[in-house]
């Protein structure tokens, strides 16, 4: 206890009711280094669980430890491959992951879906730390994957590194139970206005992963860019997907196979790839690259600019119904995950009747390929199918789609939006919905945030990156960091016990973790960075 820092500290280490009152008094004591103190390290996690009872001690990896696993289910052994690739790369240990029918012995981390309470769901988990050893326990593979990002904020934030450090590697002792408050938590990745390659969406899917976020859904089709090959219309991409904003050429899409690995990449971190297709508006680079896409038979052309509003599918012709299903034919067969997201934003170009029967038709294309629509929330105007999903983010028209029955994922624009500047010194990103600093997208209640929209209504959370300034990972990592923790925080973490005053010193644990993964952030002054 000598290096905790005494009776002062241990008091610290209590969570649950007096959460708020224990950090605030933590914080005004000397910051030891982090890699000294796992007490700590279970008071920092982020999204903060349902319940963390501290234990003595910790656990402490050493270089004969290995992953067992029970059943040794493929499922369960990939989730465990994860952890030990992340354990290996900083540790230099050898980690070996094996069967849990052949393992003798205490010492390691075990992984099992055996006994575990149903109680958790789908994505719960619940985690014993002792000086012995960790045992995570899950009723299924995606529980146990959300288990392990908490392992590693357990661990010194060393853990992130892609090369050996020196260690030690304790893992806090305590008993965490949790699971998630929202079944929706992602974030959006434009990759229409600007293109990001395979990796560089990797990259985004692990921070998603990171903070336990499930889905990613990604804006890939806009004015300025059409970024997925579709067979049927090869154009789309060898026209439309040769420009972005700001102009270039290049070969700004994915080819279908790269969009099977993202897709893929994914999955085995249980995050659902939701992708989006924006019609009848947002198609310039639609009508750009097929003339009989456009009322007038003329193709338009390509457009590198960042105003909205001015486009829209011909929607007289019957050609652009046999378009559409041929894209959401294609893409669903891509794509495991039951969504397919048609946009129907800012449909300014577009008559309102022909509007709102396109929006008819097109969730029935989009159910005769065995998908769940999800759209933008002006498609409230049009007639909701039964499940139909609706993203609010600014026009105030969310209570017509909750009126119609339809589940809702928030994302208000002044809040959630990621491309929203931080402060007027942010030379990034825009400010048309505010500037958006750390507190303010993270001191916010779902299901209070919006007139009309109650706790029932609410699927969940998205913070969407729109990319219009955005050219780098590293920009997109800056603008993402930390507005995203908070984001994931709301969607996951207990709606008791969660506040600014208390989050922020869990937050700046973080940067260290973010420094250590080599990932920009916004070091924002509102928090106590470490
Ligand atoms: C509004 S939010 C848009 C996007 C822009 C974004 C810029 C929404 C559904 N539409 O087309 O990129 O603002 O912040």
């Amino acid at each position: 206890m000598a290096r905790d820092g005494g009776a002062v500290r241990r008091a610290c280490g209590g969570l649950g009711a007096a959460l708020s009152a224990a950090l605030a008094a933590c914080a005004s004591l000397p910051r030891p280094p982090a890699a000294a103190t796992p007490a700590l390290a279970l008071r920092s996690l982020i999204p903060l669980p349902e319940s963390v009872q501290p234990g003595e001690g910790g656990f402490e990896l050493t270089p004969d430890v290995r992953i067992s696993v029970a059943p040794a289910s493929d499922e369960l052994l990939d989730v465990a491959g994860l952890l030990a690739e992340r354990l290996r790369a900083a540790t230099g240990y050898a980690v070996p992951v094996v069967d849990a029918a052949g393992a003798a012995g205490p010492g390691g981390i075990h992984l099992t879906t055996l006994g575990s309470d149903p109680e958790l769901g789908e994505e719960g988990y619940g985690l014993t730390v002792t000086p012995e050893g960790a045992a995570l326990a899950a009723p299924g593979a995606a529980g146990l994957f959300r288990g392990i990002q908490t392992i590693r904020q357990l661990l010194p934030p060393a853990i992130e590194s892609s090369s050996v450090q020196p260690g030690p590697w304790r893992i806090a002792a305590g008993t965490i139970r949790d699971r998630p408050r929202f079944p929706w938590r992602g974030a959006m990745l434009d990759v229409a206005r600007h293109f990001f390659g395979v990796a560089d969406v990797e990259r985004f899917i692990d921070l998603l992963a990171y903070y336990k976020m499930n889905r990613l859904h990604l804006h890939l089709s806009d004015d300025q860019g059409w970024r997925l090959v579709i067979a049927g219309w090869p154009q789309l991409t060898g026209v439309g997907g040769t420009t972005q904003v700001g102009g270039g050429t290049g070969a700004f899409y994915y080819s279908q196979a790269d969009y099977v690995r993202i897709v893929e990449y994914a999955r085995r971190r249980h995050v659902v790839v939701v992708p989006e297709i924006d019609m009848p508006g947002h198609t310039n680079a639609a009508l750009a690259s097929y003339p009989a896409l456009n009322c007038d038979g003329v193709a338009r052309p390509p457009y590198t600019g960042i105003e909205v509003g001015f486009s829209s599918l011909c929607l007289e012709r019957e050609q652009t119904l046999s378009f559409v299903d041929d894209v959401v034919r294609e893409i669903a067969a891509l794509t495991p995950g039951p969504y397919f997201h048609v946009g129907g934003d800012e449909a300014k170009s577009t008559d309102a009747a022909a509007y709102a029967a396109f929006i008819d038709r097109v969730q029935s294309i989009v159910s005769g390929h065995g998908k769940t629509t999800v759209g933008w929330e002006e498609i409230a105007a049009a007639r909701l199918h039964p499940g139909t999903i609706v993203q609010q983010w600014d026009r105030g028209v969310i209570q017509q789609a909750v009126r119609q029955g339809a589940r809702v994922i928030l994302s208000p624009a002044k809040r959630a939006y990621l491309d929203m500047k931080y402060d007027a010194a942010t030379a990034l990103g825009q400010d048309w919905a505010g500037r958006i600093e750390v507190r303010d997208a993270y001191d916010w209640e779902p299901a209070a945030d919006v007139a009309g929209v109650s706790e029932r209504d609410v699927l969940g959370v998205e913070a969407p990156l729109w990319t219009e300034t955005l050219t780098t990972i590293a920009d997109v990592e800056y603008m993402t960091l930390p507005r995203l923790a908070g984001i994931a925080e709301i969607g996951w973490s207990p709606r008791q016990g969660r506040g600014w005053r208390e989050y922020r010193l869990r937050l700046g644990s973080h940067g260290p973790r973010w420094r250590a993964m080599g990932a920009r952030f916004h070091p924002s002054r509102q928090v106590p960075w470490m």
